[in-house]
């Protein structure tokens, strides 16, 4: 797919120096935007067609958490689908799901993948694939429960689909590193290995509780370009905030350049007030190779847009790296 994509962009406002901004029209996705949604947070999209497709965590109004399609032509304004996800049997027999959320989806090869977190005895990271936003393959679901924030590389990595995920437990984990798994067949995942970990508090206490991979990568020259969410406990509970690392093309195991500084942190009032406050908890990212626009959940409630420059966010990761 080298289709030059037209992505949704803001300037960055007058006076600012921050080298992440918020759209001045967020949130973009309300909280009632379906009938039936409590909420709509922590939600994907890609480029699709002559537009944008994506997959949205709408809780319902007895806060149940499912996943559905949704189309926009400016990837800002959103047609979201009044009837969840139903899934169809892709490479096993159909899997139970007591609820699915956190969606990611990524563009490989020949079609679109899903990741979530799915509910199989706890939380685990479940997949399937779609070609068109109508039809998902459901497909085994990648590891043991507990785990969580499984994100998909955009392309094999030495010949391998390779997934970033966050070992967890069953409730509010209150740990968690970033790992990453390979599979020959999006079936099989092995060849664990640590990328990288919590901070100690004095260095960057915005992340020292847990952090979990965020968008999907982006490819760049330095390095792939993903964006996380890092937490801190704090006295009124658990804050969330948004940065981003470089990990190394070939083996992004090794981590190049980690921000020291969160990229954006609960600061506006759709970040501070809503069901769980004081949350940025971005799960997608595009770019047309210059622009970033990230996608994030605000307070388990709405979802916002952030934008950046790449080259000038890459120059920072790698000046405010730790
Ligand atoms: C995590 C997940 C996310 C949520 C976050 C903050 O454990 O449930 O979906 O955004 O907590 O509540």
């Amino acid at each position: 797919m080298t289709k030059k994509v037209n992505i949704p962009f803001e300037e960055r406002p007058q006076g600012s120096t921050d080298v992440m901004w918020r759209y001045s029209q967020n949130p973009v996705i309300g909280r009632y935007a379906i009938p039936t949604s409590n909420s709509i947070f922590n939600s994907a999209v890609v480029p699709f067609e002559d537009g944008f497709a994506g997959v949205f965590r709408c809780d319902n109004k007895a806060v149940q958490m499912n996943i559905f399609a949704g189309f926009s032509k400016d990837g800002i304004n959103w047609d979201i689908n009044h009837e969840p996800i139903e899934m169809v049997a892709g490479n096993t027999d159909m899997i139970e799901s007591d609820y699915k959320y956190d969606p990611r989806v990524t563009w490989i090869e020949d079609r679109y993948w899903v990741t979530w977190c799915n509910g199989y005895h706890g939380p685990t990271i479940g997949i399937a694939y779609t070609f068109d936003f109508k039809t998902f393959h459901q497909c085994e679901n990648a590891f043991l429960p507990f785990n969580r924030n499984g994100v998909l590389f955009p392309e094999k990595i030495n010949g391998k689909y390779a997934m970033l995920s966050r070992p967890s437990d069953n409730g509010h984990t209150p740990f968690g590193d970033i790992y990453i798994s390979y599979s020959p067949d999006m079936k099989y995942w092995g060849e664990h290995r640590c990328v990288m970990k919590v901070t100690p508090f004095e260095l960057s206490a915005w992340q020292c509780t847990k952090i979990g991979a965020g968008s999907v990568p982006i490819k760049t020259e330095e390095g792939w370009l993903e964006f996380y969410h890092g937490v801190i406990n704090t006295c009124n509970g658990f804050r969330y905030s948004m940065g981003a690392a470089i990990l190394d093309l070939e083996d992004p195991s090794k981590v190049l350049y980690r921000t020291q500084p969160y990229l954006l942190a609960p600061a506006a009032p759709y970040e501070l007030a809503g069901d769980v406050p004081n949350v940025v908890f971005p799960c997608a990212a595009l770019s047309d190779g210059e622009k970033i626009a990230v996608y994030y959940g605000a307070a388990d409630t709405v979802v916002g847009m952030a934008f950046a420059y790449q080259q000038e966010l890459i120059d920072f990761i790698k000046e405010n790296s730790i």
